[in-house]
């Protein structure tokens, strides 16, 4: 049986929440433009001896889509909260700014939160030390990682530990695949209907 699960990513623009996806999903780096919209990628993962269809949804950071936004987060049974180690500020509105949206939109109450503080492999620039990290996450009571999407330093780690924690919760799974199946096809159809229609403006 193939369990199906979905994620998100967020955090400010530049923080590296698609370079960490590239990374867990193919284990290769290359330099990144920023994502425009909304993108997805699937991987299969085998934890725990059960076999696991991730859906991770990955979206930019530096706009803010409207409606959009509530498709995004609902359904996902794990959020990844991630900040760059060398910038305060994406520290800051994780807090500020993401947590909260997370609060507002996030429609599985028991959906798992992990903080990433991405980008260890520049620790001489470093502005957030660990200890913060620890602190912030023990006050969302999410697990914590320091990561590198350059190095792949804890990558699948990260991953992998998300993955565990949401086997642990079967309330997240029971209901969850189906809901979250219609949401992505409702999803497709709204992102191919303005093209397929024909029924405006020509
Ligand atoms: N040194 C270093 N650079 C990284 C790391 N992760 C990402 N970068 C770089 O940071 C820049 C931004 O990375 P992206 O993955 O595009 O960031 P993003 O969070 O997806 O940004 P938006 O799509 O705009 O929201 C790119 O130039 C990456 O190569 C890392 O772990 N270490
Ligand atoms: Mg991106």
């Amino acid at each position: 049986m193939i369990i199906r699960s979905r994620f998100c990513l967020i955090g400010d623009s530049g923080v590296g929440k698609s370079s960490l996806l590239l990374s867990f999903i193919s284990s290769s780096v290359r330099d990144l433009s920023p994502t425009i919209g909304v993108d997805f990628k699937v991987k299969m993962l085998t934890v725990g001896g059960k076999r696991l269809k991730l859906t991770i949804w990955d979206t930019a950071g530096q706009e803010r889509f409207g409606t959009l936004i509530s498709s995004y987060y609902r359904g996902a049974h794990g959020i990844i909260l991630v900040y760059d180690v060398t910038r305060r500020e994406t520290f800051e509105n994780l807090s500020d700014i993401w947590a909260k949206e997370v609060e507002l939109y996030s429609t599985n109450h028991d959906c798992i939160k992990i903080l990433v503080g991405n980008k260890v492999d520049r620790d001489s620039e470093r502005a957030v030390s660990r200890e913060e990290g620890m602190a912030l996450a023990q006050q969302h009571k999410c697990s914590f990682f320091e990561c590198s999407a350059k190095t792949s330093e804890n990558v699948l780690k990260c991953f992998k530990e998300l993955t565990l924690k949401i086997l642990e919760v079967p309330s997240l799974l029971e209901n969850g695949s189906v809901v979250v199946k219609q949401q992505i096809m409702k999803d497709k159809q709204a992102y191919q209907a303005p093209r397929g229609g024909g029924s405006c403006c020509s």
